[in-house]
């Protein structure tokens, strides 16, 4: 009988407590000569396929290297990283003597059914009706419209959340997205709980009706509608990552988090459609990330973007793309400032991107690169992959990891109408208190 999935961080912690630690070799691979790997020798669309891999790395540039392998980095510590990749990057990385122990995902045994015994996580026709069912019972508020659909035809809905419609555009701006990666569902709910705490407290609390009425706030909770279809298609999860382009050859998917156009394949993306983070055959090309485009170029009063992914427990701002950090001061420093604040509420770690590793064509380093918009992500609970069940957590976290990140939503919507802002000095300073005030 194979070792369980829900066992499978135990079995890590016996392997690494017994390994000696061994000089790291560089990894020199690049993304190019994946590349050139023939399309049908690596194939992660079969689900079978999938391995969780531990890999010695003991910093960011080391974890570069092992991301320009085409896998993912899902968790991080001082001397390795564990990945998801395909059977021909267990051979790679083998090959690079940088392997500590491996274990291919069962998918049959996947630890939580969605939606039976995750039956709270919204797919899409449920995230659809409560949507549509917000916008019904809060007409003055909201208004629902798609900004585009999927590969497959779903619609990319919005939800526009603001106490003065009318003049919508004329007020400071934010965004909230979830569910760029099809896998990490508890990304969607945080947009959808957000949206119905909003509307469901206005008429009752002062501060999210004096935030609502001064406020355009945009929700598109799944921007991945097809990936996460894909991912609960048959009732056991699939650690699908990517939407569902059809590449041919029996490929399937583009990381949409690789395939914002600011400098676009120049690091952390891959170039072989078979990769879970493939870019794409060019900057934009997936109707997903057209639709976030379009919506973010014409939605001129946007300051602020949060995009939530899972998990890890971190808060990210640009650059991602680059090690370089942010050259205007100013501008870092609202992002660190923003940063550590909501760190505060929420527990998580605020850094800079590229101090995971490089990773080139995501959300943030867009928004902000070509819009000048203080763009985060979030990742959410949990910490790693040791507990906490991953991408798959189960749905009793729901309300607490929303619970732990309300704050710093309300205080990014908060401060969306000058995120400079921030830099002023505090109400404590002044010996003045204010919940929203940090
Ligand atoms: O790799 C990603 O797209 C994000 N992590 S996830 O596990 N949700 O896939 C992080 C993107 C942050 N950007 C960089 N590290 N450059
Ligand atoms: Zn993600």
């Amino acid at each position: 009988m194979s070792l369980s999935f829900r066992n499978f961080p135990f079995s890590f912690a016996l392997i690494a407590a017994a390994w000696i630690a061994a000089p790291t070799i560089a990894v020199t691979t690049s993304s190019a000569a994946e590349a050139s790997a023939t399309h049908a020798a690596s194939d992660v669309s079969q689900p079978q396929d999938l391995f969780w891999i531990k890999v010695r790395a003991k910093d960011k540039f080391e974890r570069t290297r092992i991301a320009d392998l085409g896998v993912t980095i899902e968790t991080i510590k001082d001397d390795y990283v564990v990945v998801i990749g395909s059977k021909e990057h267990l051979k790679k990385l083998q090959g690079l003597k940088i392997v500590e122990s491996s274990y291919k995902i069962d998918l049959e045994r996947s630890p939580l059914d969605f939606p039976a015994k995750d039956a709270n996580f919204h797919n899409y026709e449920e995230m659809r009706t409560v949507v549509q069912d917000l916008a019904t019972r809060f007409p003055q508020l909201t208004a629902l419209d798609s900004i585009g659909k999927s590969h497959e035809g779903r619609e990319l809905f919005r939800l526009r959340i603001s106490g003065d419609l009318a003049n919508a555009d004329a007020k400071p701006a934010v965004v909230f997205m979830g569910g760029h990666h099809a896998r990490e569902h508890l990304s969607i709910e945080m947009p959808i709980l957000l949206a119905k705490h909003l509307l469901e407290n206005y008429a009752t609390d002062a501060e999210i009706q004096r935030l609502v009425d001064g406020r355009d706030i945009h929700i598109i909770p799944m921007v991945n509608p097809d990936g996460a279809e894909h991912d609960i298609a048959d009732g056991n999860y699939k650690f699908w990552r990517k939407n569902r382009r059809d590449n041919g050859r029996g490929s399937y998917g583009v990381d949409l988090n690789r395939n914002y156009g600011y400098k676009w394949g120049t690091g952390g993306s891959s170039k072989n459609p078979d990769s879970d983070t493939y870019m794409g055959p060019s900057a934009f090309s997936e109707p997903e990330t057209q639709a976030i485009k379009n919506f973010v170029d014409n939605q001129k009063n946007l300051t602020t973007l949060l995009s939530f992914h899972t998990f890890s427990e971190l808060i990210l701002y640009p650059w991602g793309g680059s090690y370089d950090q942010i050259a205007n001061v100013k501008d870092r420093s609202v992002f660190e400032k923003m940063a550590q604040t909501m760190a505060g509420w929420n527990k998580y770690t605020p850094q800079k991107s590229s101090d995971l590793y490089i990773a080139s064509g995501d959300t943030t380093d867009w928004a902000y690169g070509t819009h000048n918009i203080f763009a985060f992500t979030f990742e959410l609970d949990p910490a790693d992959m040791w507990g906490g069940g991953g991408f798959y957590p189960g749905q009793a976290v729901i309300p607490v990891v929303f619970q732990k990140n309300l704050r710093p939503c309300l205080y990014l919507i908060e401060y969306s109408d000058n995120p400079y802002r921030v830099l002023e000095p505090t109400a404590a300073a002044y010996g003045l208190s204010s919940p929203l005030i940090n």
